[in-house]
C-alpha cells in the first residue's frame, strides 16, 4: 500500500500518546493506522483500548475517519498470545471489551472508512465489518480461522459479518477455513470498493472528504438510524425513519443545502464516470 500523498500531520494531545495506533489529521479527516506491523497488527488488549480511546476523544472539527494497517497486512485478528492463559470469565470480559470499543467506532460521531490489504482475518475482519465503508486492494484476503483455532468469534463478528455476507458464507468460512480473495470478497459484500494495488488510501481519503462535506446531522442519521432500522419490525422502522427525516430536514444545514439546489448553486446528480 502506498504512503498517503495527503498533507496529514500527527494530532496533538491524548491521541499522540497512543502506542499501537498512529493518528494523523488533514482538515476534517482523521487517519488512524494500526501500527504493530511486526505482529501483523494483531489486536491485543492495548490496541482494543486505544481504538476505543480514539473514538471517544475525536479532535474538534473531525467529520470522517479512515482506518488502515501498517505493513503487509491490515490485521491478523486477535493477539493469540493473550488467549492461552484466559479463564472463561476473563474470556467473556475480553470479548465485551472488544464490543465496547467497536460499538464506539460504529456508533461514534463520525463515519469510518477502512482500507483493506493483505490479511483481514479473524478479529481483523470483525474490525473491518464495524467500519461504515470498506475499500479493498487486490492483495486483500478474508478468513475466519477461529474454527481452526478452536475458538469462536468474540469481537462482534457473528453480529456484523453476516449482515455483510449472509450467514451461509460466514458459516462456510468458519467451518471449512475458506478464504476469500479480494474479488470474491467484493462479490460477497465484504468490500464496497475494490481498487488497484496501492490505491486504497487515496480512494478512502477521497471518500472521507466527500463524507465530511455532507451535513453532519445527515451523516449521523445514516450511521445511527440505518443499522437500527434494519433490525426493527417495518412499522417501527418507518416511524423512526419519519422522526429522523424530520429532525435532519429541520436542521439549518439541510434547509441551506436545499435552497442552494433550488437556486442553482448546488451540483446535480450525475452518472459516475
Ligand atoms: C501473531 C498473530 C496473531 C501473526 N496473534 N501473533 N488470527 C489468526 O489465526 C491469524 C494468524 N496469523 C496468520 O495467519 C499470519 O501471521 C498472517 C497470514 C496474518 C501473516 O503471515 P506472515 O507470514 O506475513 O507473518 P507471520 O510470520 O505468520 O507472523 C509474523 C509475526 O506476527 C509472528 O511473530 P514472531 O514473533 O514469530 O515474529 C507471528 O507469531 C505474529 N502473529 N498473527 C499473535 N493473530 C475477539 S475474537 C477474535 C478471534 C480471532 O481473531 S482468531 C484469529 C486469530
Amino acid at each position: 500500500m502506498n504512503a498517503s500523498t495527503e498533507a496529514f500531520a500527527p494530532v496533538a494531545g491524548l491521541l499522540s500518546q497512543l502506542t499501537l495506533l498512529r493518528v494523523d489529521a488533514a482538515g476534517p479527516v482523521l487517519h488512524l493506522r494500526l501500527s504493530r506491523p511486526a505482529k501483523r497488527n494483531a489486536i491485543n488488549n492495548t490496541l482494543v483500548r486505544e481504538i476505543q480511546t480514539v473514538f471517544v476523544n475525536l479532535p474538534e472539527g473531525i467529520r470522517a475517519a479512515v482506518i488502515s494497517g501498517e505493513g503487509e497486512h491490515f490485521c491478523a485478528g486477535l493477539d493469540l498470545s493473550e488467549v492461552t492463559e484466559q479463564s472463561v470469565a476473563e474470556g467473556i470480559l475480553h470479548s465485551r471489551g472488544w464490543h465496547a470499543a467497536f460499538d464506539q467506532l460504529q456508533y461514534g460521531p463520525v463515519p469510518v472508512v477502512a482500507v483493506l490489504h493483505g490479511a483481514v482475518v479473524g478479529g481483523g475482519l470483525e474490525l473491518a465489518a464495524t467500519a461504515h465503508l470498506r475499500v479493498a486492494e487486490p492483495s486483500t484476503f478474508y478468513g475466519l480461522p477461529e474454527g481452526q483455532r478452536g475458538i469462536f468469534v468474540g469481537g462482534s463478528g457473528s453480529v456484523r459479518i453476516p449482515r455483510l455476507t449472509g450467514v451461509a458464507r460466514m458459516t462456510d468460512m468458519m467451518l471449512t477455513g475458506r478464504v476469500f480473495d479480494a474479488t470474491e470478497g467484493q462479490a460477497a459484500g465484504l468490500s464496497n470498493y475494490l481498487v488497484g494495488e496501492g490505491e486504497g488510501l487515496a480512494k478512502a481519503f477521497a471518500l472521507a472528504r466527500k463524507i465530511a462535506a455532507n451535513a453532519p446531522l445527515s451523516n449521523y442519521a445514516v450511521t445511527q438510524a440505518l443499522p437500527r432500522v434494519a433490525e426493527m419490525a417495518p412499522a417501527e422502522g418507518l416511524f423512526l425513519e419519519s422522526l429522523m427525516s424530520a429532525i435532519a430536514q429541520g436542521d439549518e444545514a439541510a434547509k441551506q443545502r436545499v435552497r442552494d439546489f433550488l437556486e442553482k448553486r448546488a451540483g446535480k446528480v450525475r452518472k459516475s464516470t
